[in-house]
């Protein structure tokens, strides 16, 4: 497991979060990307070495509907980069982690995620995040 790779916070509404956002770093954000199986729209924004990850949801049931639902707007989950993400996967199990899927997904800005569940982890949802080779 290496670097914080990028921290996502749930909005209710991107495109007035991506206002505070910009305001905030003093920049735009450099992508915005709809990832239809996780019932998101995230807009990335980088500030210095830092990334941070803006998600709302598309669909009532999803997971950022949920959380948003449960505690209001937040961090929503950090994720590490990792460089083989089925070996950390695998490690992880090994050691009892609970892990969302059993295989890695694609996930936003072009990388294979794998979340590990908050109550495996102190209240704290993870992402593993490996680049993408495409
Ligand atoms: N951080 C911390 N705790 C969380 C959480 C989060 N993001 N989301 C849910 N929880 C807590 C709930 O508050 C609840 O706690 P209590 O039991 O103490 O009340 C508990 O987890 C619920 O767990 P659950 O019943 O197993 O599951 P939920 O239906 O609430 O779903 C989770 C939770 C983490 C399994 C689900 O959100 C999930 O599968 N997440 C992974 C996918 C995801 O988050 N996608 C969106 C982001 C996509 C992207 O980054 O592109």
């Amino acid at each position: 497991m290496q670097k914080v790779e990028h921290i996502g916070i749930a909005v209710k509404d991107l495109e007035e979060a991506e206002q505070v956002y910009s305001a905030l770093f003093s920049s735009q954000p450099y992508k915005r990307e709809t990832v239809a199986s996780e019932k998101v729209i995230t807009s990335f924004f980088k500030n210095g070495p830092n990334k941070i990850e803006l998600l709302q949801s598309t669909d009532p049931e999803s997971a950022i509907s949920k959380f948003i639902e449960k505690k209001g707007e937040g961090i929503h989950h950090i994720a590490f980069a990792v460089v083989d993400i089925k070996a950390e996967m695998k490690r992880l199990s090994t050691q009892g982690f609970r892990l969302l899927s059993d295989e890695p997904k694609r996930g936003a800005d072009n990388k294979w995620i794998c979340f590990v569940h908050p109550k495996s982890t102190n209240g704290v949802l993870i992402e593993l995040c490996q680049e993408a080779a495409d």
